[in-house]
């Protein structure tokens, strides 16, 4: 692998990097995806209709989840999600906060890559999603875009920090997939180097979903395909610009996408987990093992329940129109 300053170079002028072989499928990987199956035999328990409830157990991963995804569960994905809901947090909000997932945050291969960037001084940052995406063709049609389930809008992960965050968070994407990664299957894409430009503005979506400004015009640029391997991981800079292809295969796509920042920098999502996962003082390690872990988000959640959101960031991200990428791209 490339030395510390040569990395981080690289990183801080494509926005992007492609680490091969860093992980191992059964190892590191496959937990992840047996806990994803009782999350999906947990609702098969509690949705689905008794006389289908045996046959549906005994379907494999893909077929479950299909399965599932049909029972019109009310917020399928946040079930899936490692975090939080951002809204409406109550008493029994559920998340992935699952043992596999916490063993990948401390992966030890993942954070030796993170220390090449960060330093030594690393903390997990909140900010991290679960992605399963089953074919386009069987998405209803309000879930195309959401990012979760379906294509991911142009965007910039600053972008969800709040207005703090977005100013002061040394912090980088770790996005891992689960399936072999393809422009078929739904990569995600860039522009090399556009990292550069800085935080753009960013509106809503139609749903809800964080968009860069003006991102239509990014058609223009000749993107870069993320495509990546079973054991790859890709690492993203706060400023990188990407999307995700929709899915047109016949098959799942997963990944995950984790976020690790420098300590001493804001997580940008207060009052949600931000931990040291390595230091050279081994007093800042406070959280050792998964159930510290899944305390730290159940306190967090007390907090959030009265405020009903669990965090909020600013958009449109500039009251402005400076920070336009319209208005850049014409200067
Ligand atoms: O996997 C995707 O579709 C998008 C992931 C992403 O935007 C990220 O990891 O920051
Ligand atoms: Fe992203």
């Amino acid at each position: 692998m490339k030395s510390n300053s040569k990395l981080k170079k690289l990183l801080e002028r494509d926005g992007f990097i492609r680490v091969k072989n860093v992980l191992n499928f059964n190892k590191d990987l496959k937990p992840i995806l047996n806990d994803m199956e009782f999350v999906m035999d947990c609702l098969i328990e509690k949705f689905a209709p008794k006389i289908y409830r045996n046959k549906a157990l005994n379907y494999d991963f893909r077929k479950k989840y299909t399965y599932v995804s049909k029972l019109n569960i009310y917020d399928l994905d946040q079930y899936f999600n490692t975090r939080l809901p951002r809204d409406h947090v109550k008493k029994d909000s559920d998340y992935f906060a699952s043992h596999s997932l916490w063993n990948l945050i401390k992966n030890k291969k993942i954070l030796n890559v993170v220390e090449k960037i960060l330093g030594t001084e690393i903390l997990s940052s909140p900010v991290q999603n679960t992605r399963i995406k089953q074919p386009e063709k069987k998405l209803p049609k309000g879930s195309i875009h959401d990012g979760l389930s379906g294509r991911t809008p142009w965007h910039q992960d600053a972008a969800v920090l709040s207005t703090h965050g977005q100013k002061f968070c040394d912090m980088i994407t770790v996005w891992i997939p689960f399936t072999k990664t393809t422009k078929n299957n739904g990569c995600m894409i860039t522009v090399k180097e556009i990292n550069k430009m800085g935080m753009l503005n960013h509106i809503s979506g139609y749903r809800g979903q964080v968009e860069i400004k003006n991102s239509k015009l990014l058609d223009k640029f000749k993107p870069i395909y993320l495509v990546a391997n079973v054991g790859d991981i890709i690492l993203l800079h706060k400023h990188s610009i990407h999307s995700s292809l929709p899915n047109r295969s016949n098959n799942f796509r997963i990944s995950a996408d984790l976020r690790y920042n420098r300590a001493g920098t804001p997580s940008g999502r207060k009052p949600l987990p931000n931990f040291y996962v390595r230091s050279k003082n081994k007093k800042n390690i406070t959280v050792h093992n998964y159930k510290q872990w899944v305390a730290l988000w159940e306190k967090a959640k007390n907090k959030c329940i009265p405020r009903k959101f669990a965090f909020k960031y600013p958009l449109p991200t500039f009251k402005h129109n400076k920070r336009d990428l319209k208005n850049l791209l014409n200067n």
